[in-house]
């Protein structure tokens, strides 16, 4: 089963949008799969964005991530990766449609509230990285006759 990394950025804890955008998620019937709050090491912060290290924004990103906790989740459902992608909206949030989480509640590029795995093959490494397969937990929704055919 498809599984993605997405990540509660400090602006998203700070501004009490955890429910909010977790809500997102369950209402549009993906599978909560891995839950945490965490206050994100500078050594995880560089490896996460490691793609992003000789961008001008990168130190001030480290800095921001590090800043204040994170809520790290793994969720799961057939086309999660690209379909939180949509849910999630453009990178700035000035340019991301309105019902998006970005066009929703965000203005600015550096408080864009949520990260979301970018492909298949980069949700597997970001899962890896966060997550030990301990703390994922594989359940059966009750609901999902009625969110699948
Ligand atoms: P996304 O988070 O949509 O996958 P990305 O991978 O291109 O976007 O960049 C990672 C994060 O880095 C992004 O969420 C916010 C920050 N960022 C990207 N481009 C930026 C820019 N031009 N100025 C400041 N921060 C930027
Ligand atoms: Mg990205």
């Amino acid at each position: 089963m498809e599984r993605t990394f997405l990540m509660i950025k400090p602006d998203g804890v700070q501004r009490n949008l955890v429910g909010e955008i977790i809500g997102r998620f369950e209402a549009k019937g993906f599978t909560l799969v891995g839950l945490k709050l965490v206050q994100v090491s500078r050594e995880l912060a560089e490896k996460h964005y490691a793609v992003h290290k000789e961008r001008p924004f990168f130190p001030s990103l480290v800095e921001f991530i590090t800043s204040s906790p994170v809520v790290a989740m793994v969720w799961e459902g057939d086309g999660v990766v690209a379909s939180a992608r949509k849910i999630i909206g453009a990178t700035n949030p000035l340019s991301a449609e309105p019902g998006t989480i970005r066009g929703d509640f965000g203005i600015n590029v550096g408080r864009n509230l949520i990260h979301g795995s970018d492909a298949l093959e980069t949700a597997q490494t970001e899962v890896r990285l966060w997550f030990t397969d301990e703390e994922l937990v594989s359940w059966e929704p009750v609901a999902k006759p009625w969110v699948i055919e």
